[in-house]
């Protein structure tokens, strides 16, 4: 997996819904309300998974690219911003976070209305649904898919040779997770209930990456996973990221 390297460049604040070359001529105002910074670049899922959760509540955001070739996330500044050496990192005036989910929590109860309450906040019982199924995307689901992803792309990138038992027992583990989300996807029309919330986000960077390998067929066996899939897919919000993540990656 190569990223480009754009250095330090800062791209056009983006604007929900309009492309990146949007020329935005700020105000005094507006100066003071600086759109929030997202580091790293959007082909990677975890910048992506927060950049649909500022799609879907229309904040205004500006990508700030790090330079992997030049490992600048392993830089002497990049600490301060991710102390992991990793990206995403979030910069809100003086507030600086890091942890994609964190990222995105942060961001939902920031633009939180009635209408896009993506994280059930003021329902404890909806909310407590949300935090449990969030940990399975992150416990259970992403690991899988990480692996997969791991050994199918990055490794060849590398110049390793992909280990194909690893990929085995990840798609085997992947399985059982979708089997489970099958059950629910029975009883309820998204992973949390019947609302729409950040889990069904959180899933759809990497899934967007695995549809495209060979093991894609796994999910044929799972009709309400793949129906859910199809809506999730269907969003202006992640439409719109899809396109930035092509866009960075080659
Ligand atoms: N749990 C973290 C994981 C962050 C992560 O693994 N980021 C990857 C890109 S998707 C990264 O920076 N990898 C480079 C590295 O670990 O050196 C999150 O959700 O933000």
């Amino acid at each position: 997996m190569q990223h480009k390297s754009r250095g330090r460049a800062v791209r056009s604040p983006h604007k929900p819904g309009e492309g990146n070359t949007v020329i935005h001529q700020q105000s005094r105002a507006e100066q003071s309300m600086a759109p929030v910074k997202v580091l790293g670049s959007a082909a990677f899922t975890n910048v992506a998974r927060v950049l649909v959760c500022l799609e879907e509540v229309g904040a205004e955001y500006e990508i700030v690219d790090v330079d992997f070739h030049a490992r600048e996330q392993k830089g002497p500044d990049h600490p301060a911003r991710n102390p992991f050496g990793q990206v995403p990192a979030f910069q809100d005036g003086d507030l600086t976070l890091f942890q994609s989910r964190a990222i995105s929590r942060y961001v939902l109860r920031k633009h939180r209305t009635d209408e896009v309450n993506l994280l059930r906040e003021g329902d404890p019982k909806e909310s407590a649904l949300v935090d449990v199924w969030l940990d399975v995307e992150a416990l259970n689901f992403d690991p899988a898919m990480r692996s997969v992803f791991y050994q199918h792309r990055v490794a060849p990138a590398l110049g390793r040779i992909p280990d194909e038992k690893i990929i085995g027992e990840s798609v085997e583990k992947l399985r059982k997770v979708l089997e489970v989300y099958e059950a629910q996807l029975t009883k309820h029309r998204y992973l949390a209930g019947d609302f729409l919330s950040l889990v069904d986000l959180s899933h759809f960077p990497e899934t967007h990456y695995f549809m495209g390998m060979p093991y894609a067929a796994v999910f044929d066996a799972y009709p309400r996973v793949r129906a859910w899939l199809e809506e999730l897919f269907d969003r202006p919000a992640v439409k719109k990221v899809i396109s930035l993540m092509a866009q960075d990656f080659n």
